[in-house]
C-alpha cells in the first residue's frame, strides 16, 4: 500500500527491515544497551556486522522513548536510527514514550537531511504493544509529522507478517478518512 500526503509517500510492505536497500535509514527497535538482541535487534546487527554493537557501546543505555542515530556498516542504508520503546504495562506512559520513538527517529533523518527512513512496528514483538494499538499510534505520529519534513521523501512501515500488514493497512486507511 503508497499514499502520497504533501509530497511524502507513506509505504506500508511486508519484508524484513534488514534489507531494505532503498532507503536512507532503517529504525531499530533496540534494547537500552544498544546491543543484539531478539526480532529487529537481531536481525539488524546480523546483518550490519560487529561493528555496529561497538559503535553503539558509548551511546548506551538509551531511556524509552529515545533514539540514537549510528553509522550502518555492512547493512544496505546509510544510518541506523535505534529507537528503545516502551515494555508494555511496565514504562509508563506508554503511549507517549511510543510516540516520541517515532518523532524523534523522524527528527533526526530530517536533521540528518536523509529522504527516506523505514520503521518497524516498535515495541510490538518482545516488549508486548498489542500491534494493532502500535500500529494506531506508530501512523498517528507519522501523519502529524509529514507536513513539517523538508528532506524526508519517502516513510516505510515494514511489517513482518501478512496479518500485520493487513492491521497496518486498515488503520491507515481508516486515518486518512477521518
Ligand atoms: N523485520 C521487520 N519486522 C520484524 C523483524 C524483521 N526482521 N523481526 C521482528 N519483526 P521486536 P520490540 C517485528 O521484538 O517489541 C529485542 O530482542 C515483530 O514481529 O523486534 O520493540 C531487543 O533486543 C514485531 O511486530 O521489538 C529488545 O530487547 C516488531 O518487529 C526487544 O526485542 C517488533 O518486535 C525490543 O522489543
Amino acid at each position: 500500500m503508497q499514499k502520497r500526503i504533501d509530497c511524502v509517500d507513506l509505504q506500508l510492505i511486508q519484508g524484513d527491515i534488514a534489507n531494505q536497500e532503498d532507503m536512507s535509514c532503517v529504525v531499530n527497535a533496540a534494547n537500552a544497551q544498544l546491543l543484539p538482541g531478539g526480532g529487529v535487534a537481531g536481525a539488524i546487527h546480523r546483518a550490519a556486522g560487529p561493528e555496529l554493537a561497538r559503535t553503539c557501546q558509548p551511546l548506551a543505555p538509551i531511556k524509552p522513548g529515545e533514539a540514537v542515530i549510528t553509522e550502518a556498516f555492512n547493512l544496505p542504508n546509510d544510518h541506523v536510527i535505534h529507537c528503545l520503546g516502551p515494555v508494555y504495562g511496565v514504562d509508563k506512559p506508554e503511549e507517549e514514550l511510543l510516540i516520541s520513538c517515532y518523532k524523534k527517529a523522524i527528527e533526526l533523518a530530517e536533521k540528518q537531511g536523509l529522504e527516506s527512513i523505514a520503521f518497524p512496528a516498535i515495541s510490538t514483538g518482545a516488549f508486548g504493544y498489542p500491534l494493532a494499538e502500535g500500529a494506531e499510534v506508530a501512523l498517528r505520529t507519522v501523519l502529524d509529522k509529514i507536513p513539517d519534513l523538508k528532506n524526508v521523501q519517502k516513510i516505510r512501515f515494514v511489517l513482518f507478517s501478512e496479518r500485520d500488514l493487513k492491521i497496518f493497512q486498515e488503520i491507515l486507511s481508516r486515518l486518512i478518512n477521518e
